[in-house]
């Protein structure tokens, strides 16, 4: 490729302007005395989402969110804002373990050497990180503190009175595993806790996938393998549905796009509804098991229900089962443990199921109805089954033709619509005590009559389901516990921790669903902390999401070997730094981070996972706000010049490097925010990104003579051109707050083409304008405010502020006539141009009444006094 000539010399600016900030600790963010004579520099907390450093390096989507929270940074810190602005590294995962099955190259290699390639180019990109707040997921020194949280979350249960979680000491919490899942406890449970629970296991992977890492088709998510299956395995647990209620209520506290906020409602899902026990008819033998329990979202149409379906995995099934079914029935549930979720839930899908053979009585007008088993009921929600009523439920609607069963309609829609199939609200028809009501009513009154007869209930579902933590995979976060057969499930005492991965020669999974750690025996076996005696060491790992769910609150105290975080330091940069305890309801800050910016593909659950983990910390009282993040941006993605994402396999990827290298890494930025609003998906485009390196070439020149001279000049600026940058002030200063950037770099672009077009370079308009480029091109503008004449850093230098009264349009009166008779006069700026001046005159309603029916021969126009119109 042949050398560019260089516009300007950005390749000397910005490594000298890069070094000059690392040496000079630039953008080290204290934590400011408060006292009352002072008057402290107000905080501000912007974070970003912090990547994961993979082999492939830096891609260009990166810097776009990353630029976006740097100029605001930067704006905010001229501002006089107290900026707390730190970048780090999710740097557990798999790639880097499977690197290491294929190498023998330990995984802590490969992370250490893709985190330094990542940082080389983040700095390369000149952001305004405090670098001394760095932090590594996989150091020790952070997991030594993911793991304490988690034993925070271990040592807690969730009261339901209060509304909050609880430290179970002093408490009777012993939970053992068994009854996390059996019926409703007795004793509280633990926030994180065992069970034995069907799990997806990936055959190719040999390991146990999240709900998420399995795709639609029933793959997997990470390697696209076939053999994905559910088997049971004994997992860590954390039961975020214990917030199911707070995590959707607080949604409210905070400013956040509303697409995720539905995003988060959608998958938190509340349902209001009754619970509906229905006898199974001759009973069962089993005194406790002689009723099916249903949710349903519309007791109302208790009188259609027809007929009930248990999900396969219902522990009712074997009971209720006849003999002459128990073959057909014992081979579709082994069928239906094969299929993904959303295989089984799919609506377009084929109904399919099997008559077990019983039947149940339907609690409100005591007819027998058949249960059958069907994959479209799931065991994870409500209670497993349901009443169905195919009248005016879709699944079952289809269910009940396909096998003959009786529909039958007791909701009547509004006039013109088919009762067969109709899901919304109508009136009751054919439903004893409750027809002739509205639905809302009949819901009410059909609830109240249950409970009275202690047959149902009203209830609140959520489709939220306790996370699933625990990982058999060796390059992740050891979980703190060890379990001993005298004393059951152990903490790791705290002095103990970090509890630190055993070196390891071989990283293959053991095939079978044990963890790789289980091969280091030497590791495994310990002591218990409880009884001295021997005990075996969790080989499980945290998932990927544990180190990200707290990052922020490190970066506030990266160095504390004693806390994760120093209360005082975090009630600093969370504002509340008053004597009262926060809760949910003062009128304190709701939230610690003041901006969050980064991909929406982490709507759900990165943002779930740290809400929740931050959740169970305030009520702990370890952090002071409810939620970790107030006002969250989503940055659009940035697409391949042939509008595709880009992929290896398209050929269509820019490396950031060598845009760098060619245009220099101010251009870059600002390109990437000239390209269209933040929030917008946009396509690359390199001669957009040479129309902004051109346009930094001639800032460049309107500064510097060939040989790097300054040119500017003492002499006073035209008005035209003062007025023009208190616009441009405003314009950059407005846009800029509300990120707004492609917008205000136009503003900038307009003001450095004014200014060019004349032969002076007055100071007093070229000074302050440095100030407004700094942020979005921040070497440059550095290098420039140098050649002004300063000694220091422009960081720190106040925004410049615009004059009200000097924005003020002078405006004249313009008479127009028609045919030389006076007929309107218009109010315009006195500047307005004659072709302006002639549009506005036809344009003018009134005159094109007096126009009506003629023609216009001639527009006479007299700039800031008269308009002619000649019209016959
Ligand atoms: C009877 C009924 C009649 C229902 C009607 C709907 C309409 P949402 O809104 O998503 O909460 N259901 C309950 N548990 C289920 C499970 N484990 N698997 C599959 N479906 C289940 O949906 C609640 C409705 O979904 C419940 O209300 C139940 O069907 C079904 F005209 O009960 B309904
Ligand atoms: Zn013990």
């Amino acid at each position: 490729m042949p050398e560019l000539r260089k516009k300007y010399p950005f390749d000397k600016i910005e490594p000298k302007w890069q070094h000059y900030w690392a040496e000079h600790k630039t953008f080290a963010a204290h934590e400011s005395p408060v006292s009352v004579h002072q008057s402290p520099r107000e905080k501000l907390y912007v974070l970003d989402m912090f990547p994961y450093p993979s082999g492939a390096g830096l891609h260009v989507g990166h810097p776009e969110g990353y630029t976006a929270t740097d100029i605001y940074c930067r704006f905010q810190r001229m501002r006089g804002f107290n900026v707390l602005h730190p970048m780090g590294w999710d740097a557990f995962g798999l790639p880097a373990e499977q690197y290491a099955i294929d190498t023998g190259t330990h995984p802590a290699v490969t992370t250490r050497k893709n985190i330094d390639t990542f940082r080389r180019q983040i700095q390369m990109l000149g952001f305004s990180y405090d670098w001394d707040r760095e932090v590594d997921t996989t150091d020790p020194n952070y997991f030594k503190w993911t793991q304490w949280i988690f034993l925070q979350i271990f040592n807690s249960y969730f009261d339901p009175v209060e509304n909050k979680a609880k430290p179970v000491v002093g408490v009777e919490a012993a939970v053992p595993a068994e009854t996390a899942q059996a019926g409703t406890p007795t004793l509280p449970e633990r926030l994180a806790y065992e069970a034995e629970v069907p799990v997806w296991w990936c055959e190719g992977c040999k390991a146990v996938l999240a709900n998420e890492e399995v795709n639609a088709d029933g793959t997997c998510d990470r390697k696209g393998h076939k053999e994905v299956y559910r088997r049971p395995l004994r997992q860590w647990i954390l039961k975020i549905t214990a917030y199911a209620e707070r995590l959707l209520n607080d949604l409210e506290l905070v400013n956040w796009p509303e697409s995720i906020k539905e995003q988060q409602r959608n998958w938190i899902g509340r349902s209001e509804g009754a619970e509906v026990d229905f006898q199974i008819a001759g009973g069962t033998g089993v005194p406790a098991c002689d009723r099916i329990r249903v949710f349903t979202t519309r007791p109302d149409t208790l009188f259609g229900a027809t007929y009930m379906v248990l999900a396969p995995e219902h522990p009712l099934v074997e009971q209720v089962t006849t003999p002459a079914q128990r073959a057909a029935v014992t081979a579709y549930r082994a069928e239906a443990q094969r299929k993904s979720e959303l295989e089984r839930t799919a609506l377009e899908k084929e109904k399919t199921g099997v008559f077990t053979g019983g039947y149940a009585i339907n609690p409100v007008n005591n007819e027998k109805i058949p249960i059958w088993v069907a994959d479209y009921v799931m065991m994870g929600y409500g209670t497993g089954a349901i009443m169905a009523v195919p009248a005016h439920d879709t699944r079952d609607f289809e269910f009940a033709k396909k096998f003959g069963l009786e529909i039958r309609t007791v909701v009547q829609p509004p006039e013109g619509i088919e009762p067969h199939g109709f899901t919304g609200d109508g009136v009751s028809i054919n439903s004893g005590l409750i027809t002739g009501l509205p639905t809302p009513e009949a819901k009410k009154k059909i609830t109240t009559w249950l409970e009275e007869k202690g047959l149902g209930r009203a209830t609140v579902q959520y489709k939220l389901r306790d996370w699933l933590f625990s990982r058999q995979r060796y390059w992740g976060e050891p979980i703190p516990i060890i379990h001993c057969e005298k004393c059951g499930t152990v903490p790791v005492p705290e002095d103990q921790l970090p509890l630190e991965l055993p070196e390891m020669k071989d990283y293959t999974p053991t095939g079978n669903a044990e963890p790789p750690l289980a091969k280091a025996t030497d590791w495994v076996n310990t002591k218990c902390p409880c009884c001295g005696g021997p005990a075996k060491r969790e080989t499980n790992t945290m998932p990927q999401w544990a180190g990200s769910c707290w990052y922020y609150l490190r970066y506030i105290d990266p160095k504390n070997d004693r806390e994760f975080c120093a209360e005082e330091k975090e009630r600093y940069w969370a504002g509340t730094m008053r004597r009262e305890r926060p809760t949910a309801y003062s009128p304190m800050p709701k939230a610690l981070v003041d901006l969050y910016v980064g991909g929406a593909e982490h709507a759900v659950l990165h943002l779930l996972y740290s809400r929740f983990w931050h959740k169970v910390l305030f009520d702990l009282g370890h952090v002071s706000t409810p939620e970790p993040f107030m006002r969250l941006v989503n940055q659009g993605m940035i697409l391949g010049e042939d509008n595709q994402k880009m992929s290896k396999s398209r050929g269509n990827v820019i490396n950031p490097d060598d845009v760098v290298r060619e245009y220099g890494a101010d251009s870059f930025r600002m390109y990437e925010m000239f390209m269209g609003p933040l929030e917008a998906t946009k396509p690359w485009s390199t001669e957009g990104l040479q129309g902004v390196y051109r346009f930094l070439g001639r800032v460049w020149r309107l500064f510097c003579d060939e040989d790097g001279g300054l040119l500017v000049d003492d002499s006073a600026p035209d008005p035209q051109l003062v007025k023009a940058l208190h616009q441009t002030i405003k314009k950059v200063g407005e846009d800029t707050d509300a990120l707004a950037f492609n917008t205000a770099i136009s503003q900038m672009m307009i003001f450095v083409n004014e200014v060019t077009a004349q032969a002076t370079r007055p100071r007093a308009l070229l000074e302050p304008f440095v100030l407004l480029l700094a942020p979005y091109a921040p070497h440059l503008a550095e290098e420039l405010w140098e050649k002004l004449g300063y000694q220091r850093s422009l960081t720190y230098e106040p925004w410049p502020k615009y004059d009200e009264a000097l924005l003020k349009e002078e405006t004249v009166t313009v008479v127009v006539q028609v045919n030389g008779k006076l007929r309107d006069r218009m109010d315009v700026a006195a500047e307005t141009s004659q072709a302006e001046l002639e549009r506005l005159a036809l344009a003018n309603q009134r005159i094109q009444e007096f126009l009506a029916g003629k023609q216009v021969r001639k527009v006479i126009v007299v700039p800031g006094k008269l308009v002619n119109v000649v019209a016959s």
